[in-house]
C-alpha cells in the first residue's frame, strides 16, 4: 500500500474514533433542567481553562448558574450522582479574571447574581484566586475562589434542543 493510503486509512480510522468519542459524551448528557442540558464530567479533571474549551469542543459551554433553583439542582447532582467528597472540587465558569472582585459567568457574559459563597468566600486566596468553583469544605458545600490552574472536574450546559 502507498504511503498516501496509509496516512488516508489512519485518517478515516481516527475521525470514526473520534466522533465515536463525542457521541459517547452526548449520550452521558442525561440531566435536564428547565431549558439546559447538562454534561457532567466526573472523572477528567482539568484546569478552568481547559474545562472551558473542552464543553466549548462539546458545542456546549461551561457552567453558568442563574439562579437558586437552579443552584439547588446542580447541587443534587454533585451529592447523589458523583461522588463530591470532602476537598472535592468542581467548575462553574464564574471569574474575576476580567475585573477583579467583581464576577461573571465567562460563559454568557452576565454577572453572578447569586449568593452562595462559603464562608469567608471569596477570599482572594494568595493575591491569586479568580475562578469560582464548588467545593466541598469538610462536608460543606458552597462557592469558592480558586485559583484558575487548579484542576477540577466541571459541567458543561446547552440550552435544550
Ligand atoms: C486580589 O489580590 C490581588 C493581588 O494581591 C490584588 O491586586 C486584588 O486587589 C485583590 N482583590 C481583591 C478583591 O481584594
Ligand atoms: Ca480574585
Ligand atoms: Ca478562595
Amino acid at each position: 500500500m502507498s504511503r498516501i493510503c496509509v496516512v488516508l486509512v489512519l485518517f478515516i480510522v481516527c475521525t470514526q474514533a473520534l466522533s465515536l468519542a463525542e457521541s459517547r459524551h452526548k449520550r452521558q448528557v442525561t440531566n435536564q433542567f428547565r431549558n439546559k442540558n447538562y454534561y457532567v464530567e466526573s472523572l477528567i479533571k482539568a484546569n478552568f481553562y481547559n474545562a472551558f474549551l473542552f464543553c466549548q469542543r462539546l458545542g456546549m459551554r461551561l457552567l453558568t448558574i442563574d439562579n437558586n433553583e437552579e443552584y439547588d439542582y446542580i447541587l443534587n447532582i454533585l451529592r447523589t450522582q458523583i461522588q463530591f467528597k470532602p476537598g472535592s472540587k468542581l467548575w462553574t465558569s464564574g471569574t474575576d479574571l476580567a475585573q477583579e472582585g467583581t464576577f461573571h459567568w465567562m460563559s454568557t457574559g452576565f454577572p453572578v447574581l447569586i449568593n452562595k459563597w462559603l464562608p469567608k468566600q471569596p477570599d482572594n486566596g494568595s493575591g491569586n484566586e479568580n475562578c469560582i468553583c464548588f467545593w466541598n469544605n469538610r462536608g460543606t458545600i458552597g462557592f469558592n475562589d480558586e485559583q484558575c490552574t487548579d484542576v477540577a472536574n466541571f459541567i458543561c450546559e446547552s440550552p435544550k434542543l
